[in-house]
């Protein structure tokens, strides 16, 4: 049973907002998972949508939102309705950019929306020489602290062949429906 059909809010979809710096490859993961190829990307103005079926029917409605400057800056429209973040770093990247990419995880991780909902990092690009490990990313972002809150994982990855992110997501949807029955838990007895 997947999660369109759980008990979690009736009729409504897992919606996963996909972050990450412009060319972190979420475009690129959003179609290997969605389509099992690779598909050529141009960079993402605005937004793509998809809906996943991951093997075993779990079902997520996923929004790629780009990555650039300006798009950062919008990010935060984007977290009203999710129930879980998937945060993509491009582990071959330079000190300048990790530490942008750093700063803007920290603040998404502030927004009220989202607040307590589950995170997957994707540690991406573990295919080119001297990315840097999923640990790394665990400590230079520090996600352990970050993300005291909720649940969280980082899994290493690369988009382009598609190694780890069956796994990723997986454990993300868990992390989901254990978020959406806390809520429904919640709300319940606010309402007596
Ligand atoms: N080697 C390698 N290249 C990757 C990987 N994932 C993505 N890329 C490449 O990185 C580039 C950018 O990928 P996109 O998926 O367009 O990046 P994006 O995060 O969607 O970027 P914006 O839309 O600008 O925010 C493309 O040339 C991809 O082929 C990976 O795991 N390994
Ligand atoms: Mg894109």
């Amino acid at each position: 049973m997947g999660l369109l059909n759980s008990k979690s809010p009736k009729g409504k979809q897992a919606h996963i907002l996909l972050l990450g710096l412009d060319s972190a490859g979420k475009s690129t993961l959003l179609y290997r998972l969605k389509l099992a190829e690779t598909v050529s990307t141009i960079p993402t103005i605005g937004f793509n949508v998809e809906m996943v079926q991951l093997q075993g029917g779990l079902a997520l409605t996923v929004w790629d939102v780009g990555g650039q400057e300006k798009m950062r800056a919008v990010w935060d429209c984007y977290c009203e309705d999710a129930h879980g973040l998937a945060y993509v770093v491009d582990c071959s990247d330079g000190a300048r950019r990790l530490e942008d990419s750093r700063r803007e995880f920290k603040h998404i991780l502030q927004n009220e929306h989202i607040r307590n909902a589950p995170v997957l990092v994707l540690a991406n690009k573990q295919d080119l020489p001297g990315a840097l490990s999923a640990e790394d990313i665990t400590r230079m972002f520090k996600v352990k602290k970050l993300c005291s809150d909720r649940n969280w994982y980082v899994q290493p990855c690369c988009a382009v062949t598609g190694e780890g992110l069956d796994d990723g997501f997986r454990r993300l949807t868990e992390f989901v429906k254990s978020h959406l029955k806390a809520r429904e838990t919640l709300a319940f007895f606010k309402q007596k």
